[in-house]
């Protein structure tokens, strides 16, 4: 073939033109909160490979999900879109729209290779992936089948979070290495029924961890959280069998057959190990049958030490990932995302769970290793939120942001070490999965530095305002204290405003 000089050469630039654009690694976990990862600060267990992550590059320490759910958080993040616009308001009705415009499609068209590994839960086909290999639904944690590009499907021996790992380093080996990429690693962990990695099973058994101060949380003057089934006291909402695995041969609760068919995933000798284990646990939970409040603590200590378990080892495999990131010289050249799908209650309120406004669930850990070009670094105190990282990976990848993207692109977050002077001021939240598990009512509201204000609705009208200041953890509604009668219709004005800024048509 006779190859013109000037032609090869051009062609030569544009190809390293092209791999100056950063690759990205976007790790997003299911149901990780930043109160179980050290580098936020007060966390029971260490982080160690995330902590690195946020010391290398920045912390996000206003970070929030746009609707604190699985599919919808996902769809805000690939669309850059609020729910009523990208369509996927609930997981237990949605099936999200293929065919619309999303960040990967448009990172794809610009010459990115674009990858998928691990959960998707967005009922339809992945659409706008070179790659995809998927978990079915919410995906198994012990040898979890996959869904394949090809259509096929396969079981996978091993654990989840150790799979998605290798799986998204043999991906990374066998790229076109000529072209930039996008790669979403999505974990199943740290998703209920937090079944432990075998290596850690039977770790931060003598830890004993902490009660959130306002565990045994009332209720009072806030109908919506009176009425939901996310209590760890409770036998219906926390399964002693399903999500605390006291299981004796013929227990029968709700969720037995659940938890008896994730278990049994499992193969010889760590079937037998598995059951070892929580047979002594059994046995020792019988000899003592606590009851009561005591009961209840012993639920708690039993689900944040399977929580911590599987949280290691995610910690672990982010570590195998930065590892070969750095051992390939790749990190200059990459963005690094950490993040999750939505905070989660680990007892604050007496919860577990997600769903609501309030702070645990409506925030999401956000840390960035940043790559060259990108001075920021330490805490970002600035709000963001989810449906931003589309227009930032669009930015950083030199593609435009289409004009219906309602995200802000973090770029001049990130670019020089000092914050902007202008920043956004409020945040619009919605969540719809009502009536639905766990029972949350539907809600909207907005949330500015200081404020939160939530309006509950569909079968009850109740509308909430937290001083975030002087009451963190948000156990005083003052929306009928006349002190806060002024910033409460400012809050109003504000929630309208945004309202219409993002077309929001059922009000
Ligand atoms: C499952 C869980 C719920 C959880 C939802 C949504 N129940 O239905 O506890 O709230 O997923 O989670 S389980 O019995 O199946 O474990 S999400 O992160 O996917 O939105
Ligand atoms: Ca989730």
């Amino acid at each position: 073939m006779k190859t013109f000089p000037l032609a090869s050469a051009l062609l030569m630039a544009a190809g390293a033109q092209a791999q100056q654009r950063p690759n990205i690694v976007y790790i997003m976990t299911d149901d990780h909160t930043s109160q179980m990862m050290s580098c936020y600060g007060n966390s029971p267990v260490a982080t160690p490979n995330l902590d690195r992550i946020a010391q290398e590059g920045v912390m996000f320490t206003q970070s929030f999900v746009a609707n604190s759910l699985s599919g919808p958080s996902r769809a805000c993040m690939l669309t850059g879109k609020h729910s009523h616009k990208n369509g996927f308001t609930n997981n237990e009705h949605g099936v999200f729209d293929g065919s619309q415009q999303t960040m990967p499609k448009l990172l794809r068209a610009a010459g990115y290779q674009t990858a998928l590994i691990g959960k998707w839960h967005l009922v339809s086909t992945p659409t706008g992936f070179d790659h995809y290999d998927i978990l079915v639904g919410q995906g198994e944690y012990y040898n979890p089948t996959f869904i394949h590009d090809d259509g096929s499907q396969s079981v996978e021996k091993g654990y989840c979070t150790d799979i998605i790992t290798d799986k998204s380093i043999q991906w990374m080996e066998q790229r076109d290495k000529d072209k930039p990429f996008i790669l979403f690693v999505h974990h199943k962990a740290c998703h209920r029924d937090w079944l432990p990695p075998m290596q850690y099973l039977r770790a931060y058994e003598s830890q004993s961890f902490p009660l959130p101060p306002n565990f045994w949380d009332n209720y009072e003057g806030r109908e919506a959280a009176a009425a939901q089934e996310m209590c760890i006291s409770s036998s219906h909402d926390m399964d002693l069998v399903y999500d605390n695995k006291i299981y004796r041969r013929g227990d029968n609760t709700r969720l037995t057959d659940n938890y008896l068919n994730y278990v049994n995933r499992l193969e010889e000798p760590d079937r037998t190990r598995y059951w070892q284990f929580h047979d002594s646990l059994t046995r020792e939970f019988y000899a003592q049958q606590p009851t009561g409040r005591a009961l209840t603590m012993y639920k708690f200590q039993r689900y944040m030490r399977d929580y911590a378990k599987v949280t290691r080892s995610l910690d672990d495999n982010v570590g195998r990932l930065m590892d070969y990131l750095r051992e390939k010289g790749m990190l200059d050249n990459t963005l690094v995302v950490y993040t999750s799908d939505q905070g989660f209650y680990m007892g604050e309120h007496g919860w577990f769970d997600k769903r609501f406004m309030y702070e645990e669930s409506m925030h999401t850990p956000l840390l960035m290793r940043l790559p060259s070009g990108y001075a920021r670094r330490g805490r970002v105190e600035e709000m963001v939120q989810n449906i931003d990282y589309s227009p930032t990976f669009l930015e950083m990848a030199g593609v435009e942001i289409p004009s219906d993207i309602q995200g802000i692109s973090l770029v001049p977050l990130l670019k020089e070490d000092k914050a902007p002077r202008q920043w956004r001021k409020q945040l619009y939240y919605h969540f719809y999965e009502y009536p639905a598990e766990h029972m949350v009512k539907r809600h909207y509201g907005v949330r500015t530095d200081r404020y939160k204000l939530i309006h509950f609705y569909n079968d009850i009208d109740a509308w909430e305002l937290y001083d975030l200041q002087t009451d963190p953890m948000e156990m005083h509604n003052v929306y009928d204290d006349p002190s806060y009668a002024k910033i409460r219709k400012r809050l109003h004005a504000q929630l309208e405003q945004l309202q219409s800024e993002y077309e929001v048509e059922e009000r």
